[in-house]
């Protein structure tokens, strides 16, 4: 398909974020991620959704190569906790990464909506948000529009994103 190169004007900033939006290894569940797509663009954002079962090798990669304003982590299946702790120390390893506003949200265990120490946990290990069911869509949106775009964002302090 052929290319417009887009012309910019002045200093003004493209508008939106460039967002990844991706669930982990062990996830296979997909509706989820078109919903956060669908959701994020309507926004006005621009996204890569890296789809279901990413390994963490691929993911890392992924975000290192696109350097996005936000990386939003989804999982489903019950095992979201575990895999979200694991992959945001990969994340927060390189450093590149290390300020992107990074969330993650869904069903992140077995054990219904999440509990204060199961976010606690995740916050503690590198997410700047937790979005766990019930209402969790609204908040999400908040902290999306709290978020600056372009190289703003990568400059923000660690753990500067709204905590829930
Ligand atoms: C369809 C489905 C499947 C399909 C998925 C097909 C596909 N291509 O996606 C298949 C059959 C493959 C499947 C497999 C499994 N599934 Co399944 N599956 C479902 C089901 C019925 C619907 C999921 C769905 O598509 N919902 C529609 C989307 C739009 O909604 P959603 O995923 O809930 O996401 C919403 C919110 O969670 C939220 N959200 C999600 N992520 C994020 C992230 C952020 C940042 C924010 C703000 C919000 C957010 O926003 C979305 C819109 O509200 C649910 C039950 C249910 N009714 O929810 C079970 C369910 C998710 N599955 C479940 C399980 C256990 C499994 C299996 C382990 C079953 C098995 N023993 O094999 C496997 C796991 C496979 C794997 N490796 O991951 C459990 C998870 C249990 C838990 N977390 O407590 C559920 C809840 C069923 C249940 N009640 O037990 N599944």
């Amino acid at each position: 398909m052929e290319q417009h190169a887009v012309e910019q004007h002045g200093k003004a900033e493209p508008t939106g974020l460039d967002v990844v939006v991706t669930t982990m290894a062990s996830d296979s569940h997909t509706w989820n991620l078109v919903f956060l797509q669908l959701l994020l663009e309507e926004l006005g954002h621009r996204v890569t959704n890296l789809g279901a079962c990413v390994p963490d090798e691929l993911l890392v990669a992924e975000c290192r190569r696109i350097e996005p304003d936000l990386i939003v982590l989804s999982s489903v299946n019950g095992h979201g906790f575990n895999d979200g702790l694991r992959v945001i120390e990969a994340l927060r390893a390189r450093p590149e990464l290390v300020r992107t506003p990074t969330v993650i949200g869904g069903k992140l265990g077995i054990s219904g909506s999440g509990t204060p120490a199961r976010h606690r946990a995740l916050m503690a290990a590198g997410f700047d948000g937790v979005f766990e069911e019930g209402g969790s869509v609204l908040d999400f949106q908040s902290f999306v529009g709290s978020l600056p775009a372009g190289s703003v964002a990568r400059a923000l302090p660690a753990g500067s994103g709204v905590l829930l």
